[in-house]
């Protein structure tokens, strides 16, 4: 396995899980480290200081230490189903919803899912705001769903895209985090693409329970 990039990886974290779905979906072969992130491996560290993951080495001594640079990286070698946007526009509009689910989204996802954390009594102004982003991406869901005439929608547009990787594990989370509460939300379209993404073989692959990695003594 010596010349095959290496990926230190958590199961259940949504930027771990999207850098997992992008070189799922472009098909180059890497070696798979699973990592407990309280005991993070040296050898992670070593490449990756700041100790997030994913972290992807590639053999050329390169590190990408952020999924959507992982995610450009196996998409620009190999990307079989277009999920690399095409015109600027389409790239313009993943940028943004990447930008605001990285950014906003998240806030609010820590913030309602542990208030604890943030000395809040609860967290339900943060559901409240997480919802509102939900709300575009419904109307998103709906546009597109008009704009392509199929029975499923995408917020990247005609079909799953970046965006979508990007944005479905940390919506994920946000349902989990009161499932009754969300499947209860006027958010047909959105639950819609979050049961197809949850029940498709891209989201089992990538979900797979793997050993922890154990580095070889030297
Ligand atoms: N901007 C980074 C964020 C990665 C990140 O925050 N990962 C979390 C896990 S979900 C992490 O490794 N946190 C460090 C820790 O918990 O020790 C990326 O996109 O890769």
């Amino acid at each position: 396995m010596a010349d095959l990039p290496v990926l230190y990886s958590f199961r259940r974290c949504p930027y771990a899980m999207r850098a997992r779905l992008a070189l799922r979906i472009s098909g180059l072969v890497y070696e798979h480290r699973e990592v407990a992130l309280k005991a993070k491996p040296a050898a992670m560290l070593a490449a990756s200081p700041k100790g997030t993951v994913p972290v992807l080495c590639l053999p050329s001594g390169e590190v990408l230490a952020q999924s959507l640079d992982i995610m450009h990286w196996a998409l620009k070698q190999h990307d079989p189903q277009g999920w690399l946007p095409m015109s600027p526009e389409a790239k313009t509009l993943a940028d943004v919803g990447i930008a605001l689910n990285d950014g906003e989204f998240k806030a609010h996802l820590d913030r309602y899912k542990y208030p604890q954390r943030f000395d809040l009594e609860n967290g339900l102004q943060h559901r409240a705001s997480g919802a509102e982003i939900l709300m575009c991406w419904e109307a998103q869901l709906r546009a597109n769903l008009h704009t392509h005439a199929q029975s499923h929608a995408y917020l990247s547009g005609a079909h799953w895209g970046l965006l979508d990787a990007c944005v479905a594990p940390f919506v994920r989370q946000f349902a989990r985090t009161d499932r009754a509460w969300f499947d209860a939300q006027p958010w047909s379209q959105l639950s819609q693409w979050l049961t197809a993404f949850e029940n498709s073989e891209a989201f089992a692959e990538v979900m797979l329970k793997l050993p922890l990695w154990l580095p070889r003594e030297a």
